[in-house]
């Protein structure tokens, strides 16, 4: 009998224990559902991250090509926004030219016919200013624009 109640008690204790253990495993679900609830969280935060992106993307270069040839360049009005990150890219139809913008240190080589040069900048402050070929006489004979900046 002494036996049967030791047998007894040692199921009684299996059985707690393992009902122990049984409770923490779902005690775990709830916990992890958090978890799961946390990542969605995270997610929504990626989303503002997004956000951030939609900022790069007002960065983006403006970019304009300029094609040059005696005398003119085409377009001779070029417009941006001020801090706009601009790219000129210069082709040259026939001559020798190059392109230039005094006011942001811009300039070209002189490039022959046929060839492209490309030059990047930041349009720093507003105002109008002059771009222009810097051979011979060019700009004199037409070789100029308006670099508009608002
Ligand atoms: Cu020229």
């Amino acid at each position: 009998m002494n036996n049967n109640a030791i047998v007894t008690l040692l199921i009684v204790i299996a059985v707690i224990i393992g009902g122990f253990f049984l409770y923490q495993k779902y005690a775990d679900r709830p916990s992890a559902v958090r978890d799961a609830t946390t990542d969605v969280t995270a997610q929504g935060g990626a989303t503002s991250t997004d956000t951030g992106l939609v900022a790069d993307d007002e960065l983006e270069v403006k970019e304009f090509t300029v094609t040059g040839k005696p005398f003119s360049l085409t377009p001779n009005t070029i417009t941006v926004d001020r801090g706009d990150r601009v790219r000129i890219v210069f082709k040259n139809e026939q001559g020798t030219h190059d392109f230039v913008i005094d006011e942001f240190d811009v300039r070209t080589p002189v490039i022959g016919a046929g060839k492209s040069a490309t030059i990047e900048f930041t349009a720093g402050s507003a105002g109008t200013y002059d771009y222009y070929c810097s051979v011979g006489n060019h700009r004199a004979q037409g070789m100029e624009g308006a670099f508009i900046v608002r």
